[in-house]
């Protein structure tokens, strides 16, 4: 049986020091219901060390991402202010164990969602919307991991940076997007791959966190999934992502 609580204190470590571990999975049974305690409480780890969640991420919402990990649910995680990097700004690949980046939208809460909503209504609850860009970081060895894993790991989740805010009636629902490396474009996509429509993902969101007696708050960032497969980081590499009708954003790892 697991240990939820030795399991979250494992994950928080391994975060933290940026050391990767073997998947819980393959030692130990644990369900996705268990997968999100574990990450629940790893989570209140950081908040004791001053962190605070800022908002959540919407992660495997396009098949490009779910054919990448081999993994085929839509999951969640939990961002916090301490994983916020500035857009134009720096991040040191020694914070991290294997990093990636993949290029997302993210939507600004006006109103709180909880429970089964419409797209159009989870729209109605936002207030602007930006390009941005999400850092991942699996802890576990090799990138490897089963559902539940990833899902107590806070599902990969590890930066993520924000562009310029939009108006809220913009239709991200088919949108350009190009990601670059040192301004060669490495993914290209549109937000349709982001479950057909964005806001799907924002509407997933309130039926997953309300399943569990959570909302997605009104003030929080939701960023909607990668548009693409992701892309790993090295030292020296600029990254932007470009998307039609909303602008670009961007961040560079540090030499
Ligand atoms: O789409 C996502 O952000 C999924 C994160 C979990 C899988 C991964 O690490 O790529
Ligand atoms: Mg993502």
């Amino acid at each position: 049986m697991i240990d939820i609580e030795k399991t979250a204190l494992a994950v928080d470590e391994a975060a933290r020091s940026a050391t990767a571990i073997p998947q819980f999975s393959s030692s130990m049974d644990i369900t996705v219901d268990e997968a999100y305690q574990v990450q629940a409480l790893s989570l209140e780890q950081r908040y004791k060390r001053g962190e605070r969640q800022i908002g959540i991420k919407m992660g495997l919402t396009s098949r490009a991402k779910m054919v990448q990990v081999g993994v085929d649910e839509v999951i969640w995680g939990r961002l916090t202010d301490a994983m916020l990097v500035d857009d134009g700004g720096e991040i040191d690949i020694a914070n991290y164990v294997h990093p990636r980046a993949e290029p997302e939208i993210a939507f600004l809460m006006k109103k709180s969602l909880s429970g089964l909503v419409s797209p159009a209504q989870a729209l109605a609850a936002v207030e602007a919307i930006a390009p941005a860009i999400e850092i991942i970081d699996s802890r576990y060895q090799n990138f490897k991991f089963s559902l539940a894993d990833v899902v107590a790991d806070n599902s990969s989740s590890s930066g993520f940076v924000m562009g310029p805010w939009a108006r809220p009636d913009t239709d991200t629902s088919n949108l350009g997007v190009v990601f670059e490396f040192d301004g060669r474009p490495v993914q290209i996509g549109s937000t349709a791959a982001i479950l057909g429509n964005p806001a799907r993902s924002l509407a997933a969101g309130s039926r997953m966190l309300g399943a569990q007696g959570l909302s997605v708050e009104a003030g929080w960032i939701v960023m909607a999934g990668g548009v693409t497969a992701a892309e790993a980081l090295r030292p020296g590499v600029h990254v932007s992502n470009t998307v039609e009708n909303l602008g670009r954003v961007g961040f560079t790892v540090r030499s």
